[in-house]
């Protein structure tokens, strides 16, 4: 580190807004992620009712999934389930991914995340039904300094897909969390081309390139009780873990895409071949791979 650095405290990222438009357009449009989107959605019977709520407007929402007690009982299970528990990055040497050697024992749990009232606010945005694409489970240390998904950043994949990230314990017993902001403010971050930037060049406070762009970004930095979830679409709203200070935060992600299908149908099929253990919230080149991930006929999309 030198001098310099210290005299700016928050540098300004270096932005490419073309490299911005094409990490986009690799899913959606040459991936085929919309065609996809849309076929599920040809399939759905009707129109889901309802809204998709604060998660349609602003892109993110605070959910309450599971009583504190389940959420307890959720993490032993994992706990007293992992097979190994260790860094999935060599570099992120404060977060643990958990690994199983199989996920049923996970079913009830998701039963209960994936409620009727959940289910509505999902099919309500997506247009579809959706399944579980992804499940990680994992555990993160206080640490000194943020890296990678702990710096504002928006996931690479298509527009169109959910997290759902489920705390384990409270903030209060941790002091972690994860900030957001709307998918307004986000999008203008995007046009100037810091969103899917390169790793080193993601920071841990928006306010520096903000002012540059007239933006005064609106963070939110919520405290989530054990059972409470953030549901929001990482690819369209920035966002960053925010590190425990004191004690282990143990979280439970699950990423959804539309799906031809009830998420219990394909969670049969992805938990026999354990596709979604092992995706850690990866994305096929091409959506019609998904055929082949819910052992459906494959078609051209
Ligand atoms: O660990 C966190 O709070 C943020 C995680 C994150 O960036 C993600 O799940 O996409
Ligand atoms: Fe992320």
């Amino acid at each position: 580190m030198n001098l310099l650095s210290f005299l700016r405290p928050s540098r300004t990222p270096r932005l490419d807004p073309s490299r911005t438009r094409q990490a986009r357009q690799a899913f959606d449009a040459d991936g085929k992620y919309d065609a996809w989107q849309a076929f599920c959605q040809s399939g759905a019977a009707a129109p889901a009712g309802g809204d998709g709520g604060r998660l349609d407007a602003d892109g993110f929402e605070i959910v309450t999934l599971l009583s504190p007690e389940e959420a307890k009982s959720a993490k032993e299970a994992c706990l007293a389930n992992a097979k190994k528990m260790e860094a999935a990055k060599a570099e992120i040497d404060y977060a643990d991914v958990l690994s199983f050697e199989n996920t049923e024992f996970l079913r009830g749990v998701v039963e209960k995340m994936l409620s009727p009232e959940m289910s509505q606010k999902v099919k309500a945005v997506f247009g579809s039904e959706f399944y579980v694409h992804s499940l990680v489970v994992n555990r993160t240390m206080p640490a000194k300094a943020s890296k990678r998904s702990f710096l504002w950043h928006c996931d690479r994949g298509p527009l169109n897909f959910l997290k759902i990230n489920m705390f384990l314990d409270a903030t209060e017993d941790h002091g972690g969390t994860t900030e957001f902001i709307d998918l307004g403010q986000s999008a203008a971050f995007e046009r100037v081309g810091y969103t899917f930037g390169p790793n080193k060049e993601r920071v841990p406070d928006l306010k520096r390139l903000g002012a540059q762009i007239g933006v005064a970004p609106q963070v939110e930095r919520p405290e989530l009780a054990a059972g409470q979830a953030f549901i929001f679409f990482p690819s369209r709203v920035l966002h960053r873990g925010f590190l425990p200070s004191r004690g282990v935060r143990h979280m439970m992600s699950l990423v959804l895409l539309p799906s031809p299908v009830h998420w219990s149908l394909a969670w049969d099929t992805t938990v026999r071949s354990g596709f979604h253990d092992r995706s850690m919230a990866t994305f096929p080149e091409s959506a019609e791979n998904l055929f082949d991930v819910l052992e459906l006929p494959r078609r051209a999309l």
